[in-house]
Order: structure tokens, then C-alpha cells, then sequence
């Protein structure tokens, strides 16, 4: 048999003429993405036989974002020829390390959300589950954020020129999606018919993207849509003299799939998001319904052979797609078609920030998706009737689904699915009692919890080596396989020789991780330094601010009151939503601070503050595991869940964070002696909010807040000062940072004099790495196939 690094060599032999010793690493790099890519087709060729053979049921993954990460080294990994192919490569000069920086960190999503969706297709994969993601090609995904003078500047970031290799391109499932126009009813002897004229078209390419699992059977496809004009220049339109419309299918596909998330705070914005979200939904559906009917030739039996997943609310105009298809295209009566999209989708929320729960104007809605919107007001008006009947009129402000000429998405998703989910427990609890209080009354039953995972290959195995063959070694069990093994570590909690190991292995990412801030800040760090890390998306909720709050009270102690304390490293990595002004001055403030430090020869000695600029996947691979702190401060009851915390906490360090998201369950399972929690809980939070919160108040009273804020007044350099971050916080201060000022910077103090006790610490880590296997993404994932799917894995 012809070994993979033989089929390496031949590839770049023929695609190149070149033999190994002759070619680039550009040359190796492509001959590595496509041979992998062709390896994971034959297995994918095998694994969707079985699964059509069996006929069982499949879930499909509908989110706007997946933010995979590099694919190459996870799936070397995966297939288990990571070793061979390092081997290989050295013998002939090359390291792999240096392949792997080639390949660009596709960028297909903003943060949380979309890493979990691409942790949950590797761990289906890896436990044999048959699931499809579907999702955009964005042609430039998530911008590439670059610091210049401490202000954030969006670059756009093509990934493709590099990334493509692992891209299989599907022309033959092609599919036509239909925007504007008008809808025409008729009524036949078959009943009412419904067509829609004039509408412009434009066609959805497919490429795939092939999910390997570990040491699994299953490879799994992540679909990516890609749109393009329809037989271009319409001749006919522009004979008519209708010159615009005749390029418009060009206009639309040129703008559908060039980038994700294009702001939404205007209506050119916000029409083009409505086109994208139809756009992949209705891809994803049509190939779906086609399949289903081409195996089964009927779609009465769809609930029973399909999941639909919608991940958050963006892809919820899967719903009205599916009834339109079943009504107009299949002749499905209203109850049938409904009675069987009641049965197909189920939805998790993800936030329940106001300002994330997606609402579309009617006037911007109906124009682009006349019969779409058609559908939904039909369903909000039945919806409404059934609430009439079942005496839940009073709360129909709430839960209709057009609302003030407003269709209310999240309303949508919930009176369309059969299950509706949380992603932590807190953040489910608030949903029922909170958030979508009512529907909970007249859907009792529908809501549950699926707490978030992560998938602990990438964020150990693959981003901690050295950790993982060390506990390999000492566990003697295959944690990689199943994380909850890991536990076994627990029994070392109290040995010292052990501790001592770990804390090397700490001491070696550190220095991995110095090496990277100086080459790309120019900054020296102090391995030795407590590495206090805060990465995720900036947003005034997660409270970057409370972290650097803190940093100026070191910073006034350090300089006028002669405090010594143990050296710290901040270090933050953040993108800002480009047309987000404060959170943008909140990274301003930041790198000021990181300047101001470096430029005191007493604090400096101290503390340092490291802004690493293009937080990613890639990036964080490099910096979780050097994490002494986890910093998880948002104000409780604002995060959902959080997985960075996770991530974290598997690879050793310490949560300081509020009672929020998943932070409750981390402080469940490692015990109250393993964590530093503080601040306001999410009932004191909510009651502060009743009582009228006045920052003010706190800012009188305490007189180091004073000193605090009044500090930051005088700070100018360059000639940025921050008075406005300053009256923010003294006259609003939404997420309370001021209330939590105190009970933080005593939590702080405690972690530093946890620190220096190394034994205690170092014990503290173990208990965290060992408690995180019921974070692993198999754990969150097992939970959907079972509890909400109703899945099996392929035998
Ligand atoms: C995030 C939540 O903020 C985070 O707490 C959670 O861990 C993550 O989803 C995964 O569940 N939400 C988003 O990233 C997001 O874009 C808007 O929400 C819908």
C-alpha cells in the first residue's frame, strides 16, 4: 500500500516537478491541504455509504459562523499520521511547525457562538455522529484587527487565497434562491396556489469543508455556501430600458458572500444581513428536502429522519423556507406542513443581551422576501389566535412575532421548535424566569439546558502537547479519547513531585508565549510573573474595563503609596465590532496603559500590560496555555456561558470570575477552595438595577474609587485622555463596575497571595484540570444527539 507521505512526494513531483528535497514549503504546504483533504474524501466515501445504508436519522447545523481554526494540524492529528508526516518532513529539512503557520485561521465568525459551533462538529465527528453544518464561504471572514497608535484598524483578512485547498467545490448541487418580486395567489381546484414573479435569483455554489474526527470512522461535511449571479446580465430587463435591474442578480451575489457580519447599525446593513441569512438557510433547506424526498420519495416522514439545528437566531428563516416548500413546492396543507416543521427544528439561544436579539423592520423585511414574510405573518397569526383561546392574550405583547411592525426572530424560533435551549444553566434558568417567561408558561416542557463544551483535543492535545504527553504518561488512560478520565489526575492533588511538573510545564508555555508577545509587542515579560489573561470579544458587558480599573489602582499604589506586589502580566486579546465607539476607546485605554507602564521605571518592575492585537483561534492556542488566571468578570446573569473559561481552566489556570455563565459550574466542580469568585450575584444584580443604580453614589463613597477614576482624568498621553471613560462610569455605568470595584480588587489581593504559596497554587491547577471533564464538548454534544435529537451514531 502507497503510505501518505509517498502520495506527499509523488504530489509535488507532479504538480510541480519538483521531488521533496527540491521543493518550497509553500509547495509542501499545498501538497499537505490537498492529500489530507483527499484522504478524508475515501474515508467520507466509506462512512456516508453506511450512513445512507442505514437510513437513520441526521442533524443538520445551521449557524451563520464557524470559526474552525486551522484544519491541518488537526487533522494530521486526528488521522493519527501527525508523527509520520513530522518524521517525513525533518528528514528532508522541513519542520512542520513552520507548514502549519502557512495555512490562514479561517475567520468565519465573530467569537463564542461560532467556536462552538466548529467544537461541536469536531466532537460529532469524533464520536461517529452523522451531522452536516451548513453555513456562508465569506469570502473575507472576521477582519484582521491591527493596533496602530493603541486604536483598533480592520483590515480584511482573505483567507481564501491560502485556505482553499481544504475546499471540495460541489457544482452539481447547485441551487437557485429567490429574492424581491411579488407573490401571486390563485385558487385551483387543488386550493390556493401561490407564485412568485419577477423575483431576482442568484445561484448558491456549494464547497465543503470535510470535519475529521479522532480516531473516529465518521468524516462529516461542513457546507459552505457560496453565491453567485445568475446567468449575469439580464438582456431582456435591460431591452425594457431597466439598466439597474438587469445586473441585479451581479449586485446581490457579488455582496452575499463577501464578508461576515457587515454592520447592521444602517439599512443597507441590515438588508444585506436579511439576504444572507435566506440566502444559506434556503441553500441548506432545498438540498436537504431534495435529498430526503430523492431517498424516501415523500416528505411526510422528514421529522423522523431530520434534526435541524439553529444556532441562535440567524438561521431561524429556515423555518418560513421549510413551510414554503411544503406548501408551494410539495402542496402541503397549512396543519400538515406545520405539524411537521413543529417536529423538525430545535434552537439554542445564545444571548440575552436586548441588543442581540435580532428584530427586522416589516418595511425592510417584506420587499426582499415577499412570500417568506408572508408565511411568518401567517404563523403569528395563528399563533396569535391559539394564545386568544388558551387565555394568554395579556401576554402577546411579549411573544407575537410581529410586533410594532417588528418580527421578532428569537419569538419565531421558539413557537416553530419543538426544543429550545440555554447554554449554561444559569443563562437556561434566566431564560425561563426571565427572558421568555411567558412561553415557558404556555410551552411547559419545551425549554431545557445543554451546558457548553469545548473540544479538548484542539485545546489540550493539540494546543498543550507538552501537558498531554505528560499526563499521559503519569494517568496511564486515554484522556485524548475521553476527557472524563482526566479526573484521575485528582488523586495527585497533594503530591508535590507531581505539582512541581506541572508547574515546569507552566513555566516552558510561558516562555512560548514571552517569546511571542516580544517579537510582536516588542514588550519583555517576566516569565516568572503571575500571567493574568482576559481573552474574548470586547464588549462593556464582559467588563475589560473592571480589569483595567484594577490595573490603574495597582498602578496609583505602586507609584505613590510604595506597594510591592508580586509581578503581573495582564495580558488581553480582543476584537472590537468595527462600529462599536466604546469598545474601541476601552482597547485605546488599554494600550495607553501598557504604555504608560512600560515607560515608569518603578511599575514597570511590577506589572506589565500586553495588548496582543488579532485575537483568533490560532492565537489563543498559543496563549491559553500559559494562563496562570482566567479572568471571567462579566456582570452576572450577562454571560451566557462563556467556553473560554473552560478552555482555560483545562489547560491550569485559576478562574477569578462573577457567579455568570458556565463560571457557576466551574465553581461546582472544583469546589469553592479552587476558584476566587466576586462580586454582585445575578438576583443582587437585578435588584440594584430595581432600587435605581446610581454609580455616583459609589464613586462618593469610596474614596479609592475617587482616586481611581480622578487618576484616569490626568492621564494623557499623546494627547488622548479618557474623561469619557471616566463619566461613563461615575453617570452610568451599565454593568456596574463600580459596584464591583471592591469586592474585585480584594479577590485580586487574595490571588496574589495565593500565588505565592507555589504548593497551594499549583495544587489549586491540578484540581481544575482534573475537574474539566464534564467540559468537553463530547459531554455537551452526547446531550443534544440523546436528549433534544434523538440521534445514533453510525455502526
Ligand atoms: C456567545 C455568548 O456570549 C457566550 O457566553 C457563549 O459561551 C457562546 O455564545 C456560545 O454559546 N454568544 C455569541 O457569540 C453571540 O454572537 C449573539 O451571540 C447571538
Amino acid at each position: 500500500m502507497v503510505g501518505f507521505t509517498d502520495e506527499i512526494g509523488r504530489y509535488l513531483e507532479t504538480k510541480f516537478g519538483n521531488s521533496i528535497d527540491e521543493a518550497s514549503e509553500r509547495q509542501v504546504y499545498q501538497a499537505l491541504m490537498v492529500k489530507t483533504r483527499d484522504k478524508l474524501s475515501e474515508k467520507r466515501f466509506d462512512y456516508n455509504k453506511k450512513l445512507k445504508d442505514s437510513k437513520q436519522k441526521q442533524a443538520f447545523y445551521m449557524s451563520m459562523e464557524f470559526l474552525v481554526g486551522r484544519t491541518l494540524r488537526n487533522n494530521l492529528f486526528n488521522l493519527g499520521l501527525e508523527k509520520e508526516v513530522k518524521d517525513y518532513l525533518e528528514k528532508n529539512g522541513f519542520t512542520l511547525d513552520k507548514i502549519y503557520d502557512i495555512e490562514p485561521d479561517p475567520g468565519l465568525g465573530n467569537g463564542g457562538l461560532g467556536r462552538l459551533a466548529s467544537c461541536y462538529m469536531d466532537a460529532l465527528t469524533s464520536q461517529d455522529y452523522p451531522m452536516t453544518g451548513f453555513s456562508i464561504l465569506y469570502e473575507f471572514g472576521i477582519f484582521k484587527q491591527v493596533i496602530h497608535d493603541g486604536w483598533q484598524q480592520e483590515y480584511p483578512d482573505n483567507w481564501l487565497d491560502l485556505g482553499s485547498y481544504g475546499l471540495a467545490y460541489r457544482s452539481d448541487e447547485e441551487v437557485e434562491i429567490k429574492f424581491y418580486g411579488s407573490t401571486r395567489e390563485e385558487w385551483t381546484d387543488k386550493g390556493l396556489k401561490i407564485t412568485h414573479n419577477d423575483y431576482t435569483s442568484v445561484i448558491a455554489e456549494p464547497y465543503d469543508l470535510l470535519i475529521s474526527g479522532y480516531h473516529s470512522e465518521a468524516v462529516n461535511t461542513l457546507r459552505l455556501w457560496r453565491a453567485k449571479a445568475n446567468k449575469g446580465f439580464n438582456m431582456k430587463l435591460f431591452e425594457k430600458g431597466e439598466y439597474a435591474r438587469s445586473v441585479e442578480s451581479d449586485v446581490i451575489a457579488e455582496s452575499i458572500s463577501k464578508l461576515l457580519y457587515p454592520a447592521d447599525d444602517n439599512d443597507t446593513g441590515k438588508a444585506l444581513r436579511i439576504k444572507q441569512q435566506y440566502f444559506f438557510t434556503s441553500a441548506s433547506l432545498q438540498q436537504i428536502v431534495r435529498n430526503h424526498y430523492a431517498t424516501y420519495s415523500t416528505l411526510d416522514n422528514l421529522a423522523e429522519k431530520v434534526v435541524i439545528h439553529i444556532n441562535d437566531t440567524h438561521p431561524a428563516m429556515c423555518i418560513p423556507e421549510l413551510m414554503r416548500i411544503l406548501l408551494d413546492e410539495y402542496e402541503y396543507s397549512w396543519e400538515d406542513a406545520w405539524n411537521i416543521v413543529t417536529k423538525t427544528f430545535a434552537y439554542t439561544n445564545h444571548t440575552i443581551m436586548a441588543e442581540a436579539l435580532e428584530k427586522w423592520s416589516v418595511d425592510l423585511f417584506k420587499p426582499i422576501l415577499p412570500r417568506i414574510y408572508s408565511i411568518i405573518a401567517e404563523i403569528n397569526n395563528r399563533f396569535c389566535e391559539w394564545c386568544k383561546r388558551i387565555g394568554a392574550l395579556s401576554e402577546l405583547e411579549t411573544m407575537s412575532i410581529i410586533h410594532n411592525n417588528m418580527i421578532k426572530m428569537a419569538n419565531l424560533c421558539i413557537v416553530s421548535s419543538y426544543n429550545v435551549n440555554g447554554v449554561s444553566k444559569l443563562h437556561s434558568d434566566i431564560l425561563v424566569e426571565d427572558t421568555f417567561k411567558s412561553f415557558n408558561r404556555i410551552y411547559p416542557g419545551k425549554f431545557n439546558n445543554v451546558t457548553n463544551g469545548i473540544a479538548h483535543r484542539r485545546w489540550i492535545a493539540q494546543s498543550n502537547p507538552e501537558l498531554t504527553s505528560y499526563l499521559n504518561d503519569l494517568l496511564k488512560v486515554d484522556f485524548v479519547k475521553d476527557l472524563s478520565k482526566i479526573e484521575k489526575l485528582y488523586d495527585y492533588k497533594d503530591d508535590r513531585s507531581v505539582i512541581e511538573d506541572l508547574e515546569k510545564i507552566k513555566l516552558l508555555k510561558k516562555a512560548q508565549l514571552s517569546k511571542y508577545i516580544k517579537e510582536s509587542t516588542g514588550i519583555n515579560v517576566d516569565n516568572e510573573s503571575i500571567f493574568d489573561v482576559q481573552v474574548k470579544r470586547l464588549h462593556e458587558y464582559k467588563r475589560q474595563l473592571l480589569n483595567a480599573l484594577h490595573i490603574v489602582y495597582l498602578y496609583r499604589k505602586i507609584k505613590f503609596d510604595g506597594l510591592r506586589p508580586v509581578p503581573r502580566t495582564f495580558i488581553f486579546g480582543a476584537k472590537a465590532s468595527s462600529g462599536y465607539a466604546m469598545a474601541k476607546n476601552i482597547i485605546k485605554f488599554i494600550c495607553t496603559l501598557s504604555e504608560m507602564i512600560e515607560a515608569d521605571p518603578v511599575v514597570r518592575n511590577y506589572v506589565k500590560v500586553v495588548f496582543l492585537e488579532d485575537y483568533r483561534v490560532t492565537l489563543a492556542e498559543k496563549i491559553i496555555p500559559a494562563a496562570n488566571v482566567s479572568e471571567q468578570i462579566s456582570q452576572a446573569g450577562k454571560e451566557a456561558s462563556g467556553t473560554g473559561n473552560m478552555k482555560l481552566m483545562l489547560n491550569g489556570a485559576l478562574t477569578l470570575g462573577t457567579m455568570d455563565g458556565a463560571n457557576v459550574e466551574i465553581h461546582e466542580a472544583v469546589g469553592d477552595k479552587n476558584i476566587f469568585i466576586f462580586g454582585l450575584s445575578t438576583p443582587e444584580v437585578n435588584e440594584l438595577i430595581k432600587n435605581g443604580y446610581r454609580p455616583i453614589d459609589y464613586y462618593r463613597s469610596s474614596s479609592e474609587i475617587r482616586d481611581t477614576l480622578e487618576f484616569i482624568r490626568t492621564i494623557n498621553l499623546n494627547g488622548s485622555n479618557f474623561n469619557n471613560i471616566v463619566d461613563y462610569l461615575i453617570n452610568s455605568d451599565p454593568y456596574m463596575c463600580l459596584a464591583d470595584f471592591h469586592s474585585y480588587v480584594e479577590k485580586q489581593k487574595e490571588v496574589e497571595n495565593t500565588y505565592l504559596d507555589k504548593n497551594k497554587w499549583g495544587s489549586m491547577s491540578l484540581v481544575n484540570i482534573a475537574k474539566a471533564g464534564i467540559f468537553s464538548a463530547d459531554r455537551s454534544t452526547e446531550e443534544y444527539a440523546k436528549n433534544i435529537w434523538n440521534i445514533d451514531i453510525v455502526k
